[in-house]
């Protein structure tokens, strides 16, 4: 009788014990900071930078400290292509009306068709993302004459292979930009697929002359082709 009686006392308590460390543990999961999103930093950072937090401060700073990225906002960063100083042969041209913000690039130098010339004259966007998705670029485009002449440029992100981007419409302002892959593939929207959160670098370089470049929209969902979204903020990390 005592044997059973303390028995189920030993199973009473041993639940209550249980029910007690659960509890405890759950709890302690509760108080448990948020954990900040990891960041993944580009190759080309690695030296440069550390993760956005901590800070880690190295003696070299290659970059200047002042570098501000474009921070993603709704799921899209929008960047005025003159918003960052020209290179090489880029013009800050005006002459074709209904550009948004103060102007628009167009490569003024010669044509690099060969991806071997990719890279001359590079543009790099820096950008700041919040969340993780496939992101599209989408870039405000124009040109006159042929359709398939002045029409294209080479793009990359994080210093990742060069991919030929083109658009097709003439004379009037618009969003339309695809992958060319030039090797017998069918053409595809600019997409990038599983971008992590953090800092990124999206290149810019010159392929054919007389291509204006407005703005560019880099958005999850493939949503950038409105004229009235405001500039990203450019932020120091
Ligand atoms: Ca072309
Ligand atoms: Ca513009």
């Amino acid at each position: 009788m005592f044997y059973k009686f303390n028995r189920r006392i030993m199973v009473v308590m041993s639940s209550w014990l249980l029910t007690a460390v659960a509890l405890l543990a759950f709890f302690a999961l509760l108080r448990q900071p948020a954990q900040a999103a990891t960041y993944v930093a580009p190759s080309h950072w690695a030296t440069v930078r550390g993760p956005l937090t901590p800070t880690v401060y190295l003696p070299l700073v290659m970059t200047p400290p002042e570098t501000c990225y474009y921070v993603e906002t709704d799921d899209a960063v929008v960047i005025e292509m003159e918003s960052i100083p020209v290179v090489e042969a880029w013009v800050l041209d005006t002459s074709f009306p209904g550009y948004t913000g103060n102007g628009y690039y167009v490569w003024t130098g010669p044509q690099y068709w060969d991806i071997s010339q990719a890279g001359h004259g590079i543009l790099s966007y820096p950008i700041s993302l919040t969340k993780s998705a496939t992101y599209r670029l989408n870039i405000r485009n124009t040109h006159t004459g042929d359709p398939t002449l002045s029409n294209d440029i080479w793009v990359r992100l994080d210093d990742g292979p060069w991919t030929k981007a083109f658009s097709h419409i003439t004379n009037q302002w618009n969003y339309f930009l695809q992958f060319d892959f030039q090797n017998g593939q069918p053409h595809d929207w600019v997409d990038f697929p599983n971008l992590q959160p953090g800092l990124h670098v999206l290149d810019i370089s010159a392929r054919s002359s007389g291509f204006w470049l407005d703005r560019l929209v880099f958005s999850a969902n493939g949503m950038g082709q409105l004229d009235d979204w405001p500039e990203s903020p450019c932020l120091v990390p």
